[in-house]
């Protein structure tokens, strides 16, 4: 072998090195043996001191199986929560304070879907998980004395929205229901009426039902969170906040009614 023969065989062998070495160290090991669990920190919004955790695991059926776990709920109270957002690619996120326009102190529903998009699956107890589901709070679930809530639910593949496992990324999980003054449960005198309620017909729900508690961005393993705001994302989000009262529907925000309004006794 001639010397530049080598030089060039060496040079070919580095070459091929360098790009499996890049490979081997960046390559997600889910990109051949299918989606992976994430872990997500539930953060309090503006107003709540709640907070907790989140597990979605891809199943090996094709479902995923959802825990929850937090604390400093409102007592015996059910708990709407979702997960927000879309798979598509649109960048949503979870609102700081500053989303809290209206100055209540809290993040409603209006305020908030225009950050963290809309119902892309309700995290029901039993039932209906799509977005119809939304305030069905007899289906949602309910914390103990002590404020804990403690959620386990597999969501069939075939309930589950097509792309959900591939795009958990893209999604959210915001947990709605706070006590803003204090006296363990949801009433008029706390933060007054639901505007979103109200949006939908219905009256008399208290906004404490419906103002967000939490919020956690799904991230997966070792993903970095990029932060920022879109601009698109928030233009898009007016449309979507639209979209997402006609999703609804006043026959979920009824049965709301029936089980938050204060009951004359
Ligand atoms: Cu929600």
């Amino acid at each position: 072998m001639s010397g530049s023969s080598l030089r060039r065989r060496v040079a070919a062998g580095a070459l091929l090195a360098l790009p499996l070495t890049f490979i081997g160290a960046t390559a997600p090991a889910s990109a051949h043996d299918g989606p992976h669990p994430v872990k997500i920190r539930l953060d309090p919004l503006k107003g709540s001191d709640a907070h907790g955790t989140a597990t979605l695991t891809p199943t090996s059926s094709g479902g995923l199986k959802v825990h929850i776990h937090t604390t400093g709920m409102t007592p015996g109270m059910p708990h709407a929560q979702h997960i927000h957002g879309d798979t598509s690619g649109t960048h949503f996120f979870c609102p700081n304070d500053s989303a809290d326009k209206d100055g209540s102190g809290f993040i409603s529903v209006e305020e908030g879907l225009k950050m963290y998009g809309n119902i892309h699956i309700s995290l029901t107890t039993k039932g209906d998980t799509s977005p119809d589901s939304g305030l069905a709070v007899d289906r949602f679930p309910v914390a103990d004395k002590n404020g804990v809530l403690d959620y386990t639910r597999t969501i069939s593949a075939d309930q589950l929205p097509a792309g959900t496992l591939d795009g958990l990324h893209n999604l959210h999980i915001v947990q709605h229901g706070v006590d803003a003054n204090g006296n363990d449960k949801y009433d008029l005198d706390g933060s007054g009426e639901s505007t979103f309620a109200k949006s939908l017909g219905v009256k008399g729900i208290p906004a404490e039902a419906t103002d967000g508690s939490t919020c956690g961005m799904v991230m997966p393993a070792g993903g970095v969170e990029t932060g920022g705001e879109s601009t698109s994302g928030v233009e898009d989000g007016g449309l979507i906040a639209l979209g997402s009262v006609a999703l609804l529907g006043a026959g979920a925000a009824l049965l709301m009614r029936r089980r938050l309004a204060p009951q004359a006794d």
